[in-house]
């Protein structure tokens, strides 16, 4: 072994490698007084104390609590400058669509970002996962958007490319050019799809640049009939749909998610119970996302009555310059138990191993089992309930990468 976590209080994680829906959520494994083994970057021993165990390297973690590295299953992690200039506007009361359809919100963003150069998105970027490590991160998702051409489209999409293989957090991308309708094609909405469809995917497709396409289903964004068919045209080129569904309003989002066989359906706050029923029976997995309902002050998604009906639910902090500027899992798992009333272990599945499923991951992430890649997070504290209990406070003591002690409390 190249590395034993000995002396660990409490190891808690989800276990399996898909994605956990109704009782199941709750169902997490709990070892007292345990040991981890890592050899390779992966997990050779998960379990209690055995002093037969050696490797070159012990890492006491002094009776804390370890758990899988936190899974961020939605971001748009790489995009130019920022939009503090938009809080006056909201504390004016100016909603998020109002300022997206005068030309701001994701167009100012859109601006931005067709001026930024690689280099400086790939600089920005790495601080970002540096930050999103500290709180205990280990793998995430990151989507395009905020190019909306094909040149600043791929542009975002290599610099995911280029972060995920410098550093240590694993990026998983998706292309997400039906984010808004550029400026270019104000008139001319059929136009942009077109191209969109036409040009944009084949060449995500044929540069192996994405795994996933997503799109914005909203109202003034894009209809659930638009949405159908960009997500359709991206399935031909093997891109697995996800979609941005009712979030501020109910038009249908998660009913189209779970017809189009999408892997995952994001934001939900207004989804029907219809969509909801459609969700389960089709496995498709509710990314939830709590910090934007508390950025926007909007209501929280019925996670509990997810749960209940059967859909897997993820929770994810929706990392964005607009209606979530917080790379905090932490604040996340916070808002899961005491917004959506998730019980410690059902945040913890949310946060892990289903967060991994949404990103097509459950089978090397999301747990810590035998086989599974060694990302690992020590915590300040004693027990699970600790960590959902206090907020505001960065409770990471140690991060362990595939094997790697990335960040060490001591
Ligand atoms: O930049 O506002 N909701 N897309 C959909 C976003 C938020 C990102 C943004
Ligand atoms: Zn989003």
């Amino acid at each position: 072994m190249d590395l034993l976590l000995k002396n660990i209080g409490i190891l808690a994680t989800p276990t399996g490698a898909v994605a956990k829906s109704g009782a199941e959520q709750r169902e997490i494994s709990l070892t007292y007084d345990a040991m981890v083994g890592i050899k390779d970057g992966k997990i050779v021993y998960a379990g209690s104390a055995d002093d037969s165990l050696n490797a070159s390297a012990v890492f006491d973690c002094g009776g804390k609590l370890v758990t899988p590295g936190l899974v961020d299953a939605h971001t748009h992690l790489v995009f130019g400058g920022w939009r503090q200039k938009e809080l006056g506007l909201k504390l004016e009361g100016v909603s998020y669509l109002d300022i997206l359809r005068a030309g701001g919100g994701i167009l100012s963003t859109v601006e931005h970002t067709r001026m930024t150069t690689e280099a400086e998105l790939v600089e920005k970027g790495k601080a970002l996962l540096q930050e999103m490590l500290l709180f205990g991160v280990t793998t995430c998702e990151a989507k395009s958007g905020y190019g909306l051409n094909t040149e600043t489209e791929l542009k975002q999409l290599r610099v995911a490319n280029t972060l995920d293989e410098t550093q240590p957090v694993d990026i998983i991308s998706t292309f997400m050019g039906a984010h808004a309708f550029p400026k270019e094609y104000n008139d001319n909405r059929a136009g942009y799809i077109d191209y969109l469809i036409n040009e944009m995917l084949p060449i995500v497709a044929k540069e192996e640049l994405a795994e996933f396409c997503d799109i914005f289903c909203e109202t003034a964004v894009f209809t659930p009939d638009e949405s159908r068919r960009i997500l359709l045209e991206a399935k031909k080129f093997g891109l697995r749909p996800k979609i941005h569904a009712d979030e501020i309003d109910p038009i249908g989002g998660a009913e189209m998610a779970a017809e189009v066989g999408a892997i995952s359906a994001e934001h939900l706050i207004q989804a029907s119970n219809d969509g909801i029923m459609a969700m389960a029976d089709k496995n498709v997995i509710a990314v939830l996302l709590p910090a934007t309902s508390f950025y926007l002050d909007k209501p929280f998604a019925r996670a509990r009555e997810m749960i209940n009906a059967g859909v897997p639910v993820a929770v994810a902090t929706d990392f964005n310059p607009g209606s979530s500027p917080s790379l905090n899992m932490q604040f996340v798992l916070n808002l899961a138990c005491l917004k959506y009333k998730l019980t410690p272990a059902e945040a913890l599945t949310a946060a892990t191993l289903n967060g991994a499923a949404a990103i097509e991951r459950a089978d090397v992430c999301g747990s810590v089992e035998v086989g599974k890649q060694a990302d690992l997070v020590v915590w300040k504290a004693n027990d699970l309930e600790y960590i959902f209990y206090r907020y505001g406070s960065n409770l990471v003591d140690s991060v362990i990468k595939s094997g790697e002690m990335v960040i060490s409390g001591k």
